[in-house]
C-alpha cells in the first residue's frame, strides 16, 4: 500500500508539510484545488503551484480529493453537458503533472454529515459525531446556519456556493429518485471514463457518507450490493472505489472486510478509520484501534494485504487530540497515530 495524507493546501490547513514529512511512511500528499468551485475546470498555473510545494518535499501528488461533481450533472440537467466537459478537461491537467487518482462523490447537495463537531469523548478528546434523531427533525438549515456561523467549523465537501443556494437545490431534487441518480451516474460515467482511461487516472469514488439518504434527499453508494452495481454501469478498471470503511461502517450490516475482499482489484483509494456505533443510529469517530470502535481495523487491513492491494491509503479521520486547534477531523496528531497503527498491521503482516 502507498500511504498518503490530506492536505488542505497553503493557508488553509493547521498542518504543515513539514509536519506530514516526518510522519513514517508517507510518500504524497492528497490534495485538491479547494478554492475552484464545482463545475469550473481547474486552472493550470494553480495546479503548478501545489506541485511545486509538494516537490519541494519529495510528495508525490497521485492522488486528488476531490474533483467535485456538478449538481447539474447530478441531477440530470441539460445544462450538465457543459461540466462535464470541464471535468474531462481537469482530468487531462491533472494528468500532467502525474495524478493516478481522483476521488469524487456522488452525494446530492451535501458531502458528508454530521450533527456535532466536537464531541466530548471519555478519554477528553473530541470528534465527530452523528445523531440519528437530531438530523431527522433538524432543519437543514439549521445545520447549515451553525456550520457558517463557526468559520472554524468549515467541512471540506459544503463549498459556501453549494450551500447559498439550498432551498433551490433541494427545490430541484423533489424528485429525483434514487433510480434517477443511477441513470445520472452512469450517463457521467460514460463520457468520463474513456477520457479518465487515455489518460491513466482512475475515477473512484467516495461512498456516502453515512450510507443512507439524509433529509430525504437519495443517495445510493451505501452498502455491497450498490457498489457491485456501481462497478457494472461501466466495467473498467478506470471506473473504480474509494473504499471508506468508516463511512460504510457507519451501518452495521455492512460488512467492511467482505466489501474489500470482493472489491479489491477495482480499490484504487482505500480510506481508513473506525467508528463506534450505537443501538440508536448514532455513531461518534475514534481512534483507528480495533476495540476503540465498532469496526476490526485489524480484519480490514489483512483482508487489503491478502488481496495484494497495491493502490493508495489515508487515514481518514481522526479524533482532536492534545488541545490543538484543527478543522473538523483534520488534526496531525490523531492521523499519525492512525498512520502506525496501519503501519504496524501491515508490516507484521508482512514479515510473517
Ligand atoms: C471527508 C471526506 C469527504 C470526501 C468526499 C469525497 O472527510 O471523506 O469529504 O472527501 O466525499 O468526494
Ligand atoms: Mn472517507
Amino acid at each position: 500500500m502507498k500511504m498518503v495524507f490530506r492536505w488542505y493546501g497553503e493557508g488553509n490547513d493547521t498542518v504543515t508539510l513539514e509536519q506530514i514529512r516526518q510522519i513514517p511512511g508517507v510518500s504524497g500528499i492528497v490534495w485538491a484545488l479547494h478554492d475552484v468551485p464545482a463545475g469550473e475546470d481547474w486552472p493550470m498555473e494553480k495546479i503548478l503551484a501545489v506541485k511545486k510545494r509538494a516537490d519541494q518535499y519529495g510528495f508525490s501528488l497521485d492522488v486528488v480529493e476531490s474533483v467535485n461533481v456538478h449538481e447539474d450533472i447530478k441531477l440530470g440537467l441539460k445544462t450538465r453537458d457543459r461540466y462535464i466537459e470541464n471535468y474531462k478537461k481537469t482530468i487531462a491537467k491533472l494528468a500532467q503533472v502525474g495524478v493516478k487518482v481522483i476521488c469524487y462523490n456522488f452525494m446530492p447537495i451535501f458531502d458528508w454529515t454530521r450533527t456535532d463537531m466536537a464531541r466530548r469523548l471519555d478519554d477528553g478528546s473530541t470528534a465527530l459525531f452523528y445523531e440519528n434523531a437530531k438530523i431527522k427533525d433538524m432543519d437543514p438549515m439549521e445545520l447549515v446556519s451553525e456550520i457558517a456561523s463557526n468559520p472554524d467549523l468549515t467541512m471540506p465537501g459544503w463549498e459556501p456556493e453549494r450551500l447559498s443556494r439550498l432551498n433551490e437545490l433541494f427545490e430541484a431534487y423533489r424528485n429525483v429518485t434514487e433510480e434517477d441518480l443511477w441513470q445520472n451516474l452512469k450517463y457521467f460515467l460514460e463520457q468520463i471514463i474513456p477520457v479518465a482511461e487515455a489518460n491513466d487516472i482512475k475515477m473512484a469514488i467516495h461512498p456516502d457518507d453515512p450510507p443512507w439518504p439524509v433529509f430525504g434527499l437519495p443517495r445510493i453508494l451505501t452498502g455491497q450490493a450498490n457498489l457491485r452495481r456501481f462497478l457494472k454501469l461501466v466495467d473498467s478498471p478506470y471506473n473504480a472505489l474509494t473504499l471508506c470503511s468508516g463511512s460504510l461502517g457507519a451501518n452495521a450490516e455492512n460488512d467492511v472486510p467482505a466489501m474489500v475482499r470482493e472489491f479489491v482489484d477495482r480499490i484504487a483509494f482505500a480510506h481508513i478509520r473506525n467508528v463506534r456505533r450505537f443501538d440508536n443510529g448514532d455513531f461518534v469517530e475514534t481512534s483507528h484501534r480495533t476495540g476503540d470502535g465498532s469496526l476490526d481495523i485489524v480484519a480490514i487491513v489483512k483482508a487489503y494485504y491478502e488481496g495484494g492491494f497495491t493502490g493508495y491509503v489515508r487515514p481518514d479521520h481522526g479524533r482532536h487530540i492534545w488541545n490543538k486547534k484543527c478543522r473538523p477531523g483534520y488534526g496531525l496528531y490523531d492521523r499519525a497515530l492512525g498512520i502506525m497503527y496501519l503501519w504496524g498491521v501491515w508490516d507484521t503482516l508482512e514479515s510473517r
